[in-house]
């Protein structure tokens, strides 16, 4: 009997909060464009819309929740996508802050960062070097001394706040022991199955990015949770396309945008998000994989919807 075939969830990080806007003009800031990329972005493709907010002047990521309103309403009203909010913030901000957007705004999927980290932005500055506001040079240098904090009681406080409101995560894991975080809550019984493990490869702090990291991490996972776990993957600004071409091939869902890399080849920026979405398609066609829809990724995720 034909098998049937295997759904690929394709994630689109529309903006994040590491990359600034001096370093691409296509990098969405204000609310009219984190609308209109989001919506070509689904339109591409893209399942889930994972979300952050900045400030439309500067560009600074904001976490205050008033930042989201002024998109999240248009999204809802016209695409079907899934809406995943950011619980990560910025690495320079505090925990209480990165939660106020999915505490009072209850999504479907706030993404869950499942450890502290050093967050090494810094070698950026080597490549980008004409800023247009001062908190870009700084947001870089600062992190040669940043640690992303999540202690236990943090991600404890944020799974309780979602478990209450019926929103599931995106789990954001940097490394093994992110993994065996993880496996904690499970065995507590504050994570359930189905669940979204997001294994993060080449950000300077955590995993690297080569095929043995990756295989690492999906073996890892494998023994912790069985068939618990829906896997994903995003690799960081190079590494992003052979980071999901690995990971599609070996049952992996993918997650790309501009959060996580501005590039689309080697040199060349990405104009949109939907141009990398249309790229993460190409791999996974010539794989012979289909993407899943946002109403499958629902059903494979256990969504509230
Ligand atoms: N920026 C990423 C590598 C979050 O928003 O919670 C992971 C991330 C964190 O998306
Ligand atoms: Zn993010």
């Amino acid at each position: 009997m034909p098998q049937p075939k295997r759904k690929v969830i394709i994630s689109c990080a529309v903006t994040g909060a590491i990359h600034t806007p001096s370093m691409s003009p296509h990098l969405p800031v204000t609310p009219a464009q984190i609308i209109q990329q989001s919506l070509e972005a689904a339109e591409a493709g893209a399942t889930i819309l994972h979300l952050h907010a900045r400030d439309p002047e500067t560009g600074r990521p904001t976490q205050d929740p008033d930042a989201f309103r002024a998109f999240l309403p248009q999204l809802k009203q016209a695409t079907g996508a899934v809406l995943n909010l950011t619980t990560g913030g910025s690495p320079h901000m505090t925990v209480e802050e990165r939660m106020r957007p999915a505490a009072e705004l209850k999504p479907e999927v706030a993404s869950l960062n499942m450890g502290s980290m050093n967050f090494g932005l810094y070698p950026m500055l080597g490549r980008f070097t004409d800023f247009k506001h001062d908190w870009e040079r700084q947001h870089l240098e600062n992190s040669r001394d940043l640690v992303f904090k999540n202690t236990f009681a943090d991600i404890e406080h944020i799974l309780k706040i979602g478990n209450a409101n019926g929103t599931r995560f995106e789990f954001e894991c940097y490394d093994t022991s992110h993994l065996y975080n993880l496996a904690h809550f499970v065995d507590r019984g504050l994570v359930k199955a189905p669940f979204l493990v997001q294994t993060v490869f080449g950000l300077l702090g955590g995993i690297g990015a080569h095929p043995e990291d990756v295989a690492h991490m999906k073996r890892t996972a494998d023994r912790l949770f069985g068939d618990a776990y829906i896997w994903s993957v995003l690799g960081a600004g190079r590494n992003q396309m052979a980071v999901i071409a690995q990971a599609a091939a070996q049952g992996g869902n993918v997650r790309v945008g501009l959060e996580d890399s501005l590039w689309i080849s080697p040199g060349k920026l990405a104009e949109s998000n939907a141009d990398q979405v249309r790229k993460a398609r190409e791999i996974l066609s010539g794989l012979s994989l289909d993407v899943a829809t946002p109403d499958e990724a629902r059903e494979m995720l256990g969504l509230k919807g």
